[in-house]
């Protein structure tokens, strides 16, 4: 043994090595599926993997987040928990390496993992101790696996590698048993038991997999909200929006519909998971400084009178030109009549609404209170129930706000407060504290890049300018003179407009701005600022090519 090469023994060592990662990496596996497994059954914010994730969320530093949202749109998620997953990944297979090198080290890796992700999950909103099991118990399956897995492999060093190799220990043969055993009494077999290591691995796996099946099949709870979703029936308006007039929609091809379906509206939020609420264990209520707080369940809400009302809601992220706009007929009742059964206090100058899932939004309990304003705690999107990922059972819509100010979904709690003891979630991530919607106007058609007819060529796109109301469009092109545009009708202030515009161009690369005007005679400017802090401003501006 001894006077074995070190060429000889290096490859097998190597491939020793290998094979612990790969040990770390079936038994973290199996940690987070078990996680899965239980968030389940338990919350489903509760797993290890989405409370880091949501954590990540929240501690991620505003730039990386517009940066996000800017280069993967809607799969910001998918991205994060991809990267977080590859990070998971390299961490476990290090564990079981170093596991290898060291028995307890790799050990210890994983329990840092388990105890962060149970603290990490106890601290969701909403969270109770019991969040921290399915991180605990997934780290308590875990580590025993990369224990008996890596045992499998024998000792590191002299009995497999032969002494005089110098990077391990020196201790030869049996008494290699301290260094790899970690004191543990039953001494390590001095060989590589491989078939062994086949069969714990590969139990640990098949374990996983069939972990992250069952959980699959226990996460009912998502489903059951759907059902109850799709059972309810909404309430018929008393109050029944302005209809929307025939000229509302141009139906020029390519255009955004005047109303966006809701399989196509925007969804931006920081839920990794969509929160799952049963409208039976939903409430809102209506606290801080007020002289009557009160709590309002599902039932109650429901059999109040209902106010329909169409109001384009729109992003602060949204670039210009961006599609984090969309428009919707809202059915809810209205929050000034909330806030006034609760008789808010003086002195209080903001709503701080909190979503079930921590989110909260800072709106000036002015603009909430304000007659002239319809500003609603939502049920209805376009006629259905809230779709889930956009609020359901409940969330808050207020015109010209931009949302992140404004439009909490899963919406559970109105705290009537002041700008000087409380802020919006976005506020110390370097957002501006109040978020009244900018003027901006965007070209549909024709898209940019694209080759079309000569001669009349159609210009045509969307202007908001929410609560204030969008009063003119004009384009130009190659930044000739500005040509007014026809403008669609409205249902009112609220919305967005649609408007459309012939050009006549020659053959050849063109350039078209749109900038709109609103009710106020206030005009958009082309000076260009980025979404941060409070909307990004600009003209849309598109290239095509007329053949
Ligand atoms: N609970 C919760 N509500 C939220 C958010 C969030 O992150 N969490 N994001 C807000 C933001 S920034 C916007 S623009 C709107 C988007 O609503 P939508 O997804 O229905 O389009 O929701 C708002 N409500
Ligand atoms: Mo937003």
């Amino acid at each position: 043994m001894n006077v074995a090469t070190t060429d000889a023994v290096r490859k097998p060592a190597a491939g020793l090595a290998a094979l612990a990662a790969l040990a770390g990496l079936v038994a973290g596996g199996l940690g987070l599926a078990v996680s899965e497994l239980l968030s389940a059954v338990i919350a489903p914010g509760a797993s290890t993997i989405f409370a880091g994730g949501a954590a990540v969320v929240d501690a991620a530093p505003p730039g990386l987040k517009d940066f996000a949202v800017e280069w993967f749109g809607t799969a910001d998620k998918a991205v994060l928990l991809g990267s977080m997953g590859a990070v998971l990944a390299v961490g476990a297979g290090l564990a079981g390496w170093l596991e290898r090198r060291r028995s307890g080290v790799g050990v210890a890796l994983l329990v840092l993992v388990g105890v962060a992700g149970a603290a990490l999950a106890v601290a969701r909103p909403g969270a109770t101790l019991v969040w921290a099991v399915p991180s605990v118990i997934g780290i308590g399956v875990a580590v025993p696996v990369l224990r008996a897995a890596v045992r499998a492999l024998g000792p590191v060093g002299p009995s497999v590698r032969g002494a005089g190799e110098g990077s391990e220990d020196s201790a030869g043969g049996s008494e290699a048993g301290p260094a790899s055993g970690g004191g543990t009494p039953s001494a390590p077999s001095p060989a590589p038991d491989r078939r062994r290591f086949l069969q714990i691995t590969g139990l640990a796996a098949g374990g996983a997999v069939l972990a992250l099946v069952a959980s699959q099949a226990v996460s009912a709870g998502g489903r059951a909200v759907e059902a109850v979703r799709s059972r309810f029936r909404l309430p018929g308006a008393a109050h029944s929006a302005d209809p929307v007039p025939a000229q509302a929609d141009l139906s020029v091809d390519g255009l955004s519909s005047y109303i966006t379906p809701n399989d196509v509206f925007y969804r931006i939020d920081t839920a990794l998971r969509v929160p799952e609420v049963d409208p039976a264990d939903w409430s809102l209520r209506v606290t801080g400084m007020v002289d009557e707080p009160f709590e309002i369940g599902w039932d109650e809400l429901v059999a109040l009178p209902m106010s329909e009302h169409h109001v384009t809601l729109t992003c602060v992220s949204n670039s210009v030109g961006g599609d984090l706009v969309g428009n919707a007929l809202w059915l809810g009742y209205p929050i000034r009549d909330l806030l006034e059964r609760a008789r808010p206090q003086a002195g209080a100058d903001m709503v701080l609404s909190r979503s079930v899932d921590g989110f909260t939004a800072g709106t000036p309990l002015e603009v909430l209170t304000d007659p002239e304003r319809t500003s609603l705690l939502a049920i209805g999107m376009n006629g259905e129930p809230l779709p889930t990922q956009h609020g359901f059972p409940a969330r808050l819509v207020v015109p010209g706000l931009y949302g992140y100010v404004s439009a909490t979904k899963w919406v559970s709690e109105l705290k009537v407060t002041t700008f000087d003891q409380d802020e919006g979630y976005w506020t110390p991530r370097g957002w501006s504290e109040l978020g009244p919607v900018k003027v901006q106007s965007r070209i549909d058609v024709p898209r940019s890049g694209a080759s079309v007819a000569g001669g009349e060529v159609v210009v045509a796109g969307v202007a908001w300018a929410q609560h204030v109301g969008i009063d003119g469009v004009e384009v130009r092109a190659d930044d000739g003179d500005w040509v007014t545009a026809d403008l669609a009708e409205t249902v009112g202030p609220d919305t967005w407009r649609q408007w459309r515009a012939v050009l006549d161009l020659g053959a050849g690369e063109h350039t078209v701005s749109v900038r709109a005007t609103n009710a106020d005679g206030e005009t958009q400017t082309d000076v260009e600022s980025p979404p941060a802090p409070d909307g990004a401003t600009g003209h849309h501006t598109i290239t095509f090519t007329v053949a």
